[in-house]
């Protein structure tokens, strides 16, 4: 795993990969090395140009955008109407009214690394900088990771107290039913004036505005101190008091988003199953690290059996602000994942739904963006049979130490799971269900490793006959070998 020093516990395996733990590590600088040097994209060849929506970039030798994801940068799924993204987006936003919350929602994808990491405050050693998690147009320019690549452009506006911005991110990232390498963000934030509020008493201004918030009866595991000097710093120039005001405006703002997703998703259910019986919500607080906020928390939501990590947030660093050329303001931000919530709120299993044009899954949205209370649960049209298909290879010797997904670590040019996961995506698409590393192995004697992955091939829209996996999976095999080097088992 890697190591995530007790900063932030993590809900899952994957989410480790999260890449905005803010612990650069050593390995994490040798993976992007790695990557320089070894892994070429299947996106058009370096030199020349490329076209994004309708905008023209000049590539470098870090470009890496597959075709697949520059092709679906046009599909803005968080304003198609009665698309469940866009659903889930307007049910959120209500619960950030105007005049306080501003709503943004059409900034472009593509952003300046200033923008993602810098103005953000990411070491420049950060693993989520390095082309094995971020898709590159070229060394400064970027498929933007996520909303708060806009937080200091929207501070510095100063059109509003608060807003929220949605809009499509991308991460190379693992393959399975909660992971996708393009997906929605919509990002939070807040801010009070300590040149506004009455007599520069932010903490009572913050509790008041927290009084005005409505109360909510749902349970939520929250043991977190409000800071921890080692885990979740105080900021210099906040008060105690400040940071605590600010901390339960946040949780209390964001546990009443959670409160009206589920009473929705309630009262679609029951609109179909009046005998219909809820399982008791269990939501907890835990504590998380970002950059450009401190102290910070993570949301998390059980369901289907594990932790689902729906959001990260915290108190923004008053560098930040500073920066944006606010400093008297203090506040907070958040960031959630909309297809995760969406998951939540529709019962939809798998997050590559999202992109079926299948009228089988569209047509259950129709009319929900004009009358939400019409929202029903997703009815699954059919459960399609599953294919496994094994690969297991021996790492090239300079390699045999990996990163993953899960962590792990890494001397000389270690190669990085989210390699193989690009693989897969660019040859089988979304009829690729998950991929999984289920076997690896050190030789005693050489120390080359071996690993094995389990590819379920599994298409949402129809069966797949086992000769179509066997296509997809001789390309697998074929392109772990040129792209990466390995030897087949
Ligand atoms: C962030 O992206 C921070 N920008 C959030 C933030 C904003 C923190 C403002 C503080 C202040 P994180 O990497 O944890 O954090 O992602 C946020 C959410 O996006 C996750 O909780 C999850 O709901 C969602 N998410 C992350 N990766 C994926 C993925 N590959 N597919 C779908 N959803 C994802
Ligand atoms: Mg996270």
């Amino acid at each position: 795993m890697r190591s995530i020093a007790g900063r932030q516990r993590l809900s899952t395996a994957r989410d480790v990969l999260a890449v905005f733990t803010g612990l650069a590590t050593a390995s994490s600088r040798r993976i992007g090395v790695f990557c320089e040097c070894r892994y070429k994209s299947t996106g058009s060849a370096f030199p020349g140009k490329v076209k994004l929506g309708d905008k023209t970039y000049q590539k470098d030798s870090w470009f890496n955008v597959p075709d697949s994801i520059a092709t679906s940068i046009d599909r803005q799924l968080h304003t198609t109407n009665d698309h469940p993204i866009s659903i889930t987006r307007s049910i959120v936003e209500s619960k950030f009214p105007a005049p306080a919350f501003k709503h943004y929602h059409d900034f472009f994808p593509v952003v300046s690394t200033h923008e993602n990491f810098d103005s953000l405050g990411f070491p420049a050693d950060h693993p989520g900088r390095s082309k094995t998690d971020t898709y590159y147009v070229n060394e400064t320019t970027v498929l933007r990771t996520h909303t708060s690549a806009h937080e200091l452009e929207i501070f510095q506006a100063k059109e509003s107290d608060g807003y929220t911005i949605s809009a499509d991110v991308y991460r190379r990232d693992a393959i399975d039913k909660t992971h996708y390498p393009i997906f929605h963000q919509m990002e939070g934030a807040r801010l009070w004036d300590r040149e506004k509020v009455a007599h520069g008493d932010i903490a009572k201004a913050v509790w008041e505005d927290v009084e005005r918030l409505p109360k909510h009866h749902m349970i939520v595991e929250d043991p977190n101190p409000p800071t921890h000097p080692e885990r979740n710093p105080l900021q210099a120039g906040h008060a105690p008091e400040e940071a605590a005001a600010i901390a339960t405006h946040l949780k209390r703002s964001l546990e009443l988003m959670v409160v009206e997703i589920f009473s929705r998703a309630k009262a679609a259910a029951m609109a179909t199953n009046p005998n219909y019986h809820d399982e008791p919500l269990k939501v907890r607080w835990v504590e998380a690290y970002f950059p450009w906020t401190s102290p910070s928390w993570e949301l998390e939501i059980y369901w289907q059996d594990q932790w689902l990590e729906v959001l990260g947030s915290g108190v923004v660093q008053q560098e930040l602000l500073q920066k944006a050329g606010v400093p008297s303001k203090l506040g907070w931000a958040f960031g959630l994942g909309l297809e995760r919530i969406a998951m939540l709120l529709f019962e939809i299993p798998d997050i590559r739904l999202f992109w079926s044009q299948d009228p089988r899954f569209l047509s259950q949205f129709t009319g929900v963006s004009d009358d939400l209370d019409t929202l029903k649960r997703f009815i699954p049209f059919s459960k399609y049979p599953a294919c496994y298909k094994d690969v297991a290879f021996w790492l090239p010797p300079a390699s045999s130490s990996t990163t993953s997904a899960a962590g792990g670590l890494a001397p000389p040019q270690a190669f990085h799971e989210n390699d193989i996961m690009e693989i897969v995506r660019n040859i089988g698409g979304d009829n690729v269900e998950d991929v999984q590393l289920t076997d690896e192995f050190t030789h005693p004697v050489s120390g080359r490793r071996s690993l094995c992955y389990r590819i379920n091939y599994r298409s949402l829209e129809r069966t797949l006959t086992n000769e179509e996996a066997n296509r997809f999976h001789e390309r697998v095999r074929g392109e772990l070998v040129k792209k990466m080097a390995v030897e087949l088992r």
